[in-house]
C-alpha cells in the first residue's frame, strides 16, 4: 500500500477552482511552486486506492450485500431478474477487459524517480531539466511490439521502453524502443508493416513471432526495414531482461529554450545494469518455460529494493547540420553513430515501486509521442508526424470516450485548466460556467499560456515549412543498406553469427521461393557474405556481390557481448544438490549464504521440497539461471545411467549441459567436477572448478559478469 503524506481535498482530484486547492485556485495558481505538486507519482495515485482490509461487502453503490447465492424462485428454482446483485456482478465482470494495445499488447511498467544532474537551461527550457537535483516521478512500460497481451516476454522482437515524466509543468512522454532505429519511414505505411508481421487473418498464426511468409515478404520488399531488422536478429530482439537493455526515443526532437533556439536532439536511455542478451535456444526454452520471464525480474528486482537505472543522454546537433552525416536525420531509419555526435548525460532514472494494481496502473497509461512540454518540441519527420496523431486516437478504441486523460495514471500532477467538457466516463464537476476563450464572464481563465505568458509550450520560432504538396518521400530517405551494413559491421564475429542463425532459423520457415529469393537480394545489398551463408541454408544460389552498396565503417558501443557487466547484483544462481548428501545440503547452505552477500538470487535445488531446498528437479530449468554451480555430494544424480521417478530422466544432468550450451558460467565444488564430464560438459572458458568456497565464488562471480561464454558457440568458418 503507497502512503500519502497529506491527502488533497477531493475538489483538487477535480479540478474545482476551491481556495482550499492549492492546485486549482487561480490566485494560488499564479504561485505554484515544486512544493505544492503531489512529490512523486505513488503519492498522487494513492489517493486513488481502495482498501478492502475492513467494512462489510457492498453494492456497486454502497449498500452492504451478500453477494454468495442468487437469489431463486424457490430453493431448487430459477434465478429472478430481480436479482441486482447478481446482475452489477456478472455484468462488471463481462465489461471487464478493454481491448489491447494494437502493438505493445505485451508488457510490464513500474514508478520511479528521475533526477537531473544540472540545469540544463542552455539546451533546453524543460523544467524537469532546469536544476541540479530535480526530482521528478516517472512511470516506464516495457513492452514486445508483435504478441498479444498473454504471449511470451522472450520472443525475439523489437522492445518498447515508455517513459511517462510527471514534470512540474505537465507530462512529458518519451516513447521509444530497445533499438535506435524503425523499419518504416512514414506513418501511412504502419498498418502495412503491422498487418504483415501479425499472425495469419485465418488461423493466427504464428503468436508473437515473425518468421512467416507475410512478414519476409514485407521485409524484403521495403527495404527500410532491413536496418531494425537486423538488430532484432542480434540480441536486441532477446534481451536478458528489461533491465539489460538501453532506450532510445529514435525520432530526432527538438529541445528549444526559453529564449526560442533549438537544436535537434536524439534521446538515449543508458542502462546501468549493462546490456546483456540471451542466446536463441535458451529464449524459445523460456518461452515455454516461463512466460513470464521479463515481467518476473522486473517485479522481482524491484521487490528485493534492486531498482534498476538508467542514464539519459542526448545527441544535440546544430538545426542547420540535419544533412551533415550523409543521410537525413528526419529519417528514423537511421542513427547518428556516437563518434559524429557524442553522447550527453542529462540525468538518471531509478525504478523503485512496482504497479499496486497493473491494470489501473500499467494496462490503463496511455503514452503519446504528442505529450511534450515547454523546452521540448517535434521535427517533420513523418513517422513522428503520423504517431503524434495514432497514439491519442487508439485511446479512443480503448477506453470508449475522450476522458482517458482522467484515469489517475494518465493524470499530470498539475492541475487542468482546458475548456474540455463531457464525453463518456467524464470524473470531473466543472464549475466554471463559461467553458470558452475568450471570454469576460470567468474573468478571461483559464488564461492563454505561451513562450512569454505563464511558462507555456510555444513551437520552435526556427521552424519553418514551405513547399509544393506531394505524396513522396524525400530522396534524403533513400539509402537503405548501409547502416544496416555500418551495424553488422561493428558487431563481433559471434554476434554477426548470431543475426546470421536468426535469419537462417526465420527464413527456414518460409514457404514462397519468391519471398526466399527477394530476401537473399536484399541480404546481398547489406553483405554478399551474409547473402552466401544464408543461401546455404535454404538450399539456393547465392546472389553475385553487388560492391555498389558496400562499405567498412564501423561505430563503437554496438556489441552486447564484448563488455563485462558493471553489476552483478540480481543475477540468479542455480545451486544443484542432492536430497541423499546431507554434506551437499550443507554445502549448498554456505555457498547460498556467500552468494546472497553479493544480493545474488540464488536457488538451491534438490530432488525433493527437504529443508534448504527451493526448488526441485521436478521443476527447476537451466532458463531460470544465469549461472550454475554443483556442490559436493550431489554428482551421483547426474550419472546419465541414474534414474529416480522423483524427476523427469536425466534432468540435473540437463539443467547442467543446458547452462553450459547457452554460455552461463558453470561451477563444481570439490568431487562435484566430475558431474562435468558424465553430463558433457566440457573444459572451456567459464568453467571453474575448485574446492574450497571463497576462490570458487570468486572466480565464478567474475564469470557472472562476463555473462556469455561466446566461444562455446560455433562460427561457420
Ligand atoms: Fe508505436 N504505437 N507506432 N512506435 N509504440 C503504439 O499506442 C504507432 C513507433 C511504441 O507501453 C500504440 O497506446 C504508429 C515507433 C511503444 O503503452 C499505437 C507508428 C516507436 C508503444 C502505435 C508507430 C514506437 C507503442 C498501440 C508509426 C519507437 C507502447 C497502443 C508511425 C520510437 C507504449 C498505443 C506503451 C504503442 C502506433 C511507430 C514505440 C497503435 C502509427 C517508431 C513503446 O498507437
Amino acid at each position: 500500500m503507497r502512503t500519502v503524506k497529506a491527502l488533497l481535498p477531493w475538489g483538487c482530484l477535480a479540478g474545482l477552482a476551491t481556495a482550499a486547492c492549492p492546485y486549482t485556485d487561480p490566485a494560488a495558481l499564479k504561485e505554484r511552486s515544486d512544493e505544492q505538486v503531489p512529490a512523486t507519482s505513488n503519492e498522487f495515485l494513492a489517493q486513488f486506492e481502495v482498501d478492502d482490509s475492513k467494512g462489510f461487502l457492498t453494492s456497486d453503490v454502497g449498500g452492504p450485500i451478500e453477494d454468495q447465492d442468487s437469489l431463486k424462485a424457490g430453493i431448487r428454482g430459477s434465478t429472478l431478474l430481480e436479482d441486482f446483485i447478481f446482475r452489477q456482478k456478472i455484468q462488471h465482470f463481462d465489461h471487464e477487459r478493454v481491448p489491447e494495445r494494437a502493438v505493445h499488447a505485451r508488457g510490464a511498467g513500474a514508478h520511479g524517480t528521475f533526477t537531473s544532474y544540472g540545469d540544463f537551461s542552455n539546451l533546453t527550457a524543460a523544467s524537469f531539466l532546469s536544476t541540479p537535483g530535480k526530482e521528478t516521478p516517472v512511470f516506464v512500460r516495457f513492452s514486445t511490439v508483435a504478441g498479444s497481451r498473454g504471449s511470451a516476454d522472450t520472443v525475439r522482437d523489437v522492445h518498447g521502453f515508455a517513459t511517462r515524466f510527471y514534470t512540474d509543468e505537465g507530462n512529458f512522454d518519451i516513447v521509444g524502443n530497445n533499438i535506435p532505429v524503425f523499419f518504416i519511414q512514414d506513418a501511412i505505411r504502419f498498418p502495412d508493416l503491422i498487418h504483415a508481421v501479425k499472425p495469419s487473418p485465418d488461423s493466427e498464426i504464428p503468436q508473437a513471432a515473425t518468421a512467416h511468409d507475410s512478414a519476409w515478404d514485407f521485409f524484403s520488399s521495403q527495404p527500410s526495414t532491413l536496418h531494425t531488422l537486423f538488430w532484432a536478429m542480434a540480441g536486441f530482439g532477446i534481451p536478458r531482461s528489461y533491465r539489460h537493455m538501453d532506450g532510445f526515443g529514435v525520432h530526432t526532437f527538438r529541445a528549444v529554450t526559453d529564449d526560442g533556439s533549438s537544436k535537434l536532439i536524439k534521446w538515449h536511455w543508458k542502462t546501468k545494469q549493462g546490456k546483456a542478451s540471451l542466446v536463441w535456444e535458451e529464449a524459445q526454452a523460456l518461452a515455454g518455460k516461463n512466460a513470464d520471464f521479463h515481467r518476473q525480474d522486473l517485479f522481482d528486482a524491484i521487490e528485493s529494493g534492486n531498482g534498476p537505472s538508467w542514464e539519459l543522454n542526448v545527441q544535440v546537433v546544430d538545426e542547420d547540420k540535419a544533412l551533415a552525416f550523409g543521410f537525413d536525420l528526419l529519417d528514423p531509419t537511421k542513427f547518428i553513430p556516437e563518434e559524429l555526435a557524442p553522447l550527453q548525460p542529462l540525468g538518471i532514472m531509478t525504478l523503485d515501486a512496482n504497479p499496486t494494481n497493473y491494470f489501473s496502473e500499467t494496462e490503463q497509461i496511455m503514452f503519446q509521442p504528442g505529450h511534450i512540454v515547454r523546452g521540448i518540441d517535434f521535427t517533420e519527420d513523418p513517422l513522428l508526424q503520423g504517431r503524434i496523431f495514432s497514439y491519442l486516437d487508439t485511446q479512443l478504441n480503448r477506453h470508449g470516450g475522450p476522458n482517458f486523460e482522467q484515469l489517475p495514471i494518465n493524470r499530470p500532477r498539475t492541475p487542468i485548466h482546458n475548456n474540455n467538457r463531457d464525453g463518456a466516463g467524464q470524473n470531473l464537476i466543472h464549475r466554471n460556467l463559461y467553458p470558452y476563450s475568450p471570454n469576460t464572464l470567468n474573468n478571461g481563465y483559464p488564461a492563454q499560456a505561451n513562450q512569454t505568458a505563464g511558462r507555456g509550450f510555444f513551437t520552435a520560432p526556427g521552424r519553418t515549412a514551405s513547399g509544393n504538396l506531394v505524396r513522396e518521400l524525400s530522396s534524403t530517405f533513400d539509402d537503405h543498406w548501409s547502416q544496416p551494413r555500418l551495424f553488422y559491421n561493428s558487431l563481433t564475429k559471434i554476434e554477426q553469427q548470431f543475426v546470421i542463425n536468426a535469419i537462417r532459423f526465420e527464413t527456414s520457415q518460409l514457404k514462397s521461393k519468391t519471398v526466399k529469393q527477394n530476401v537473399l537480394t536484399q541480404l546481398n545489398r547489406v553483405s554478399n557474405d551474409i547473402a552466401k551463408r544464408v543461401a546455404a541454408v535454404l538450399g539456393l544460389a547465392a546472389p553475385a556481390p553487388d560492391s555498389r552498396y558496400y562499405n567498412n565503417n564501423v561505430t563503437a558501443g554496438i556489441s552486447i557481448f564484448n563488455k563485462t557487466l558493471p553489476s552483478i547484483a540480481t543475477l540468479r544462481v542455480g545451486i544443484l544438490a542432492s536430497t541423499k548428501s546431507a554434506s551437499s545440503l550443507r554445502e549448498a547452505a554456505s555457498l547460498k549464504e556467500r552468494l546472497t552477500k553479493d544480493k545474488l538470487v540464488v536457488t538451491v535445488v534438490g530432488e525433493t521440497m527437504a529443508d534448504g531446498v527451493d526448488q526441485t528437479y521436478s521443476a527447476a530449468d537451466a532458463t531460470a539461471f544465469d549461472g550454475v554451480i554443483v556442490v559436493a555430494g550431489a554428482e551421483e544424480i547426474f550419472d546419465p545411467k541414474r534414474t529416480s521417478p522423483l524427476y523427469p530422466a536425466g534432468r540435473p544432468g540437463q539443467i547442467l549441459l543446458d547452462g553450459y550450451r547457452w554460455g552461463k558460467p558453470v561451477a563444481a565444488l570439490g568431487s562435484a567436477s566430475t558431474a562435468f564430464n558424465s553430463t558433457g560438459v566440457q573444459s572451456t572458458s567459464g568453467i571453474y572448478t575448485g574446492s574450497e568456497i571463497d576462490g570458487l565464488v570468486q572466480a565464478f562471480e567474475k564469470g557472472l559478469a562476463t555473462f556469455k561464454f561466446t566461444d562455446r558457440f560455433r562460427l561457420d568458418s
